[in-house]
């Protein structure tokens, strides 16, 4: 019988491994797994995910298709009762297949790390913000006795350097580096919401964190009761809200739109329900909702200033500003009780 001709083993270990290749690079490229991407820092992360992405496919098709082609190939054939084939140690396959994982894991490590500094993750409060619940600390450097009070982590910088030791989070980008945040947002994370205030413009519990397109934010977070997370996935950031330790984000958001926030550490019972929303608008709605909403913050003072003499008021005019609430006019109040003070 003629022996069959046979294409070489190496040949096809070559034609395997480019398929492996283009495969894995085409589904790194197309897993469509990873929300909008509305952020400057967004990119950095898919990129170093689109990269992961691709080396878990080449990995999984190349283990699972040894595994698959083995079990087909070396398989008991009919009949066959003997040992299957015996082999101890193999040196240079296992300094092989120690190195590979080694070189990816180490490169992947580097990768991540300047993806980190490249957001800003080395660089928070290189500008320094004070929390709005105490006072800036540039006022608590002048007052006496504010060295003694200050954490003794001082250097040569003097205390304006304690402060830069005391955040965590996310800082400027290396190209925003020294300079102030465009807006500047404080946010209390508490079981279960996110508390939004722009002490700046005078607007406190704002219904969601609305801010410009392309302009540099700074948001301060911090916790009132538990360890809380806020992420935007859209914008690929999460950052800890720490009871007693303020933590900050800071990022450039690229797109016009609402997308949701999370809170993403397990708090309590309703941890599920702890979202809200950001808004990215253009400067000019920006501006226009910072100022619809500071007036509003006017108005509810005004309201409170009145409610102030509720001594001098008859029931029904005391009961106005809510009948219309409660859905009785105040004519109808006046007839229920008509008592005067
Ligand atoms: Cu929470």
């Amino acid at each position: 019988m003629e022996k069959k001709e046979k294409v070489p083993v190496s040949i096809i270990t070559l034609v395997v491994g480019i398929l492996v290749t283009i495969i894995s690079l085409w589904a790194g490229q197309n897993h469509g797994l990873l929300p909008e991407a509305a952020s400057k820092q967004a990119p950095l992360v898919d990129d170093l995910f689109d990269v992961m992405f691709t080396i878990g496919v080449g990995l999984f098709l190349v283990v699972e298709g040894t595994i698959i082609f083995s079990v087909i190939k070396f398989r008991r054939r009919k009949g066959d009762d003997s040992d299957g084939a015996s082999f101890r140690e193999n040196l240079p396959l296992e300094i092989f297949w120690t190195a590979i994982p080694s070189i990816i894991v180490i490169g992947l490590g580097i990768y991540s790390v300047d993806v980190y500094r490249q957001m800003g993750g080395f660089n928070p409060n290189a500008t320094v913000i004070a929390h709005h619940h105490t006072p800036s600390h540039q006022q608590m450097a002048k007052m006496p006795g504010a060295a003694i009070a200050a954490p003794l982590i001082t250097n040569a910088e003097g205390i304006e350097s304690t402060e830069v030791a005391s955040k965590y989070g996310f800082g400027a980008i290396p190209t925003e580096e020294g300079k102030t945040a465009d807006v500047v947002v404080e946010i209390t994370g508490i079981q279960y919401g996110w508390l939004i205030n722009y002490p700046e413009n005078d607007i406190f519990y704002a219904e969601a964190l609305h801010i410009p397109v392309n302009k540099d934010i700074q948001i301060n977070l911090s916790a009132e009761d538990v360890i809380h997370s806020f992420w935007i996935p859209a914008f690929r950031l999460k950052q800890d809200a720490i009871p007693s330790k303020d933590t900050q984000l800071r990022f450039v958001a690229t797109k016009v739109g609402e997308y949701p926030v999370y809170c993403a550490e397990l708090c309590g019972s309703y941890h599920g329900s702890m979202r809200t929303s950001v808004v990215v608008e253009t400067q000019e709605e920006y501006d226009a909702w910072i100022e619809e909403n500071s007036t509003l913050a006017q108005q509810q003072e005004l309201n409170q200033a009145i409610a102030v003499n509720i001594a001098s008021l008859s029931d029904s005019e005391y009961l106005k500003p809510y009948s219309q609430e409660i859905g009785i006019d105040s004519e109808t109040l006046n007839q229920i009780n008509p008592t005067q003070y």
